[in-house]
Parts: structure tokens; sequence; C-alpha cells
């Protein structure tokens, strides 16, 4: 790759689950944006899904099917580097370095983790716990300069940000501090069917979710039957939390602001309102689930895109490892 001097954004989604519509507002979308003016990797985080159990099979498949996705979304792989993190040896070797860097009670309060392991009270794993150390290696590894997420992975980028002064204070300017990149329109999109919560993949409801690959009578049917507030006016209000998730869709999918998309339903009901943003699901995924197909089938063309996106991500990660390494005082093995 020539030299490039851009700079350099990194993100990351696990392949778990279904891709969905908060994935696409709260991150896709903004990986698109990006591309152009960012030197771009984008990864699927395989290591970050085996932290909770998943079947082999589906496994294997997802990746290619997100793979896909990313690139049915408007990833470009001839201008951003793509590929699996279980392809790249550096993630992990980082992330043990980091381990020794960083505090179980950091670990102990992160969000994350105290909402996945009270679903799973029994048998919680380390690589649960330790999961916000892997992503800090992700992001250090490449001297990432941007990452953006949604708004629940906000807290483990402060702990990225942590650990990465933390090193540089003991050892001389080795990372580079990244900074979190958060949309302020669809950073935390909420479920369909109860709306204190994320909209999630690992929801074992999929109404909750308006799914990528969803057929536009699912869309239309997961829509309408979406929980809304008592009363009957399309107004955004902290005390609609239903209503103002199904307008932030709106919103992000049309560029419409609050203001407007109320004058539009005064004096019309929730009705119309869902009938509409239904029309503009469906229309907004249809592009992307034709693309999805085509690309989905060319199997040959997919691996050759992760096999080179792993040699470029891994030759670019390698340099940072060594800096660690010799800072901490390993010797050279040759
Ligand atoms: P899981 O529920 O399987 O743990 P998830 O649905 O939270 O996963 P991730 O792979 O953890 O999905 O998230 C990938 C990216 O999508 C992250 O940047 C995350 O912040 C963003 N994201 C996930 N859910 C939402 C949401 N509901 N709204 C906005 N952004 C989201
Ligand atoms: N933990 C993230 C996924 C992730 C990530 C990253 C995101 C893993 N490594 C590095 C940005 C940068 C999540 O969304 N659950």
């Amino acid at each position: 790759m020539p030299a490039d001097h851009r700079p350099i954004l990194l993100s990351g989604i696990q392949p778990s689950g279904e891709l969905m519509i908060g994935h696409y507002l709260g991150a896709l979308k903004n990986w698109v944006g990006l591309q152009a003016d960012h030197d771009c990797l984008f990864m699927l985080v395989d290591l970050h899904a085996i932290t909770v159990r998943q079947d082999p099979a589906e496994l294997r498949r997802r990746c290619l099917d997100f793979l896909a996705l990313y690139v049915a979304c408007g990833i470009d792989p001839s201008h951003s580097t793509v590929f699996v993190q279980s392809h790249v040896p550096t993630h992990a070797e980082l992330a043990w370095v980091l381990n020794c860097f960083t505090y179980m009670g950091e670990l102990g309060r992160m969000t994350q983790f105290k909402e996945k392991s009270q679903k799973q009270e029994l048998n919680v794993s380390a690589g649960l716990f330790n999961y916000p150390v892997l992503m800090a290696a992700d992001i250090l590894l490449y001297q990432s300069h941007l990452v953006p997420v949604g708004e629940d992975q906000k807290q483990h980028l402060e702990l990225t940000r942590d650990i990465a002064m933390r090193f540089n204070n003991l050892y001389g300017e080795t990372f580079r501090v990244p900074e979190c990149f958060i949309p302020p329109v669809g950073a935390r999109i909420m479920s369909l069917q109860d709306p204190t919560s994320k909209m999630s993949k690992s929801d074992p409801n999929p109404r909750s979710y308006v799914a990528l690959l969803d057929p536009p009578d699912l869309v239309r049917s997961k829509i309408k039957k979406a929980v809304t507030d008592s009363g009957t006016e399309v107004v955004f209000g902290n005390d609609r939390p239903a209503v103002s998730n199904l307008m932030t869709i709106y919103s992000s999918l049309t560029g419409h602001g609050f203001p407007a998309i109320e004058e539009r339903y005064q004096g019309k009901g929730y009705a119309d309102f869902k009938a509409d943003l239904a029309e503009i699901v469906v229309e907004f995924l249809r592009p992307i689930q034709d693309r999805y197909h085509a690309i989905r089938s060319d199997k040959s063309e997919l691996t050759a895109i992760l096999k080179r996106g792993a040699e470029a991500a891994l030759a670019r990660s390698r340099p940072t490892v060594a800096k660690v390494y010799k800072k901490l005082g390993f010797i050279a093995a040759s």
C-alpha cells in the first residue's frame, strides 16, 4: 500500500447474531462516511465473539455473511483493509501484554461485563472479563487516531486511552492515544420491544430488531408491532422513549430533523408514522440486500479480500509489537 498520510481509523463488529439496523446506524454508516478521508481498518472480531459460546459452523458462515454485508453497505475493500481478527496473531500477543497493565478493578467496572455476566451467571469466563483489553490491543496495534463506535462502546474506548497513557508514562511514547467517534444521532438505537434496553443482535427475541437481511414483509410487521408510548402524538421527548426511538431511526435514514418529522405527522397517529417508517426502512434495505446476494455468492472473492486484509494488517501491526517487546526488555529472537 502506498504511503498514506490520512488519519488511521479502526473499528470492528463481532460476527455473532445478525447484523441489524442498530449496527448500521451506530457503526457501519459512519465507517462508510469516514472511509474516503481516513486510512481505514475494519475487522470481524471473532476472538471477541467467543467470549460467549458460538456454534462453530455458524461462526464460520457468519464471518463471510458479515463481510459481504460490510461490502454491501459501502465498505470498499480496495481502499480499506478488511480482515478477520484471528488471522492476525499480533492481536492476541498485544492483548496478553496489555492484560499486565490493566487492573481487575477497571475491568470489573465495565458496564458491558456487568450486563453480560448477569445474563450468564454461571461460568462467566475470564475472556468475557478481559474482553476490553483485547479491544484495546486491536486499536493500539495500528496507532489508530479514530475509532467510530456506538454509545455502548464509549467506556471501552476510555479504558483503551487509560491503558495507552499508562504504558506511555511507564516506558515512553509507544502508543497513540485514540479518539472516539460517536454519531450525534443513532448512537444508541433501542429495542423495538423495550425502549429502555439497547437494540442488540444477541436479543433472543428477533422482533426486537430489524436485521439488515430481513425480507420486506417481516420489516413491515416488526415496525408495525413495535411498542409505542401512551398517547398518540408523534413528538420527540424523554417521556416518549418508544416513539422517540422510531423517530431516531426515521431521522437517521432520511436526514430529516425531529421538528420536521413532528410537523409532518401533526394530527396523524402512530399508525401513519409507522407505515411510512416501514417503507423507508424497506427501501433503504433493498439495494443493500441486492448487493449482498451478489457478493455473498462469490466465495473466492470474499476469501481473497480477507487474505489481502490479513497480510496488510499483520505487516502494519508487527512494528508496534516489536516496539512494545523491546521497551519491556524482551530480548530479540535473532
Ligand atoms: P452483542 O449483543 O452480540 O454483544 P451488539 O449487538 O452489541 O452485540 P457489537 O458487535 O457489540 O453488537 O457492536 C458492533 C458495533 O455496533 C459497535 O460499535 C456498537 O456500539 C454498535 N451498536 C451495537 N448495537 C447498537 C445499537 N443498538 N445502536 C447503535 N449502535 C449499536
Ligand atoms: N467491542 C466492540 C467490537 C470491537 C471493536 C474493536 C470496536 C472489538 N474490537 C476495536 C472498535 C475498535 C463491540 O462493539 N462490541
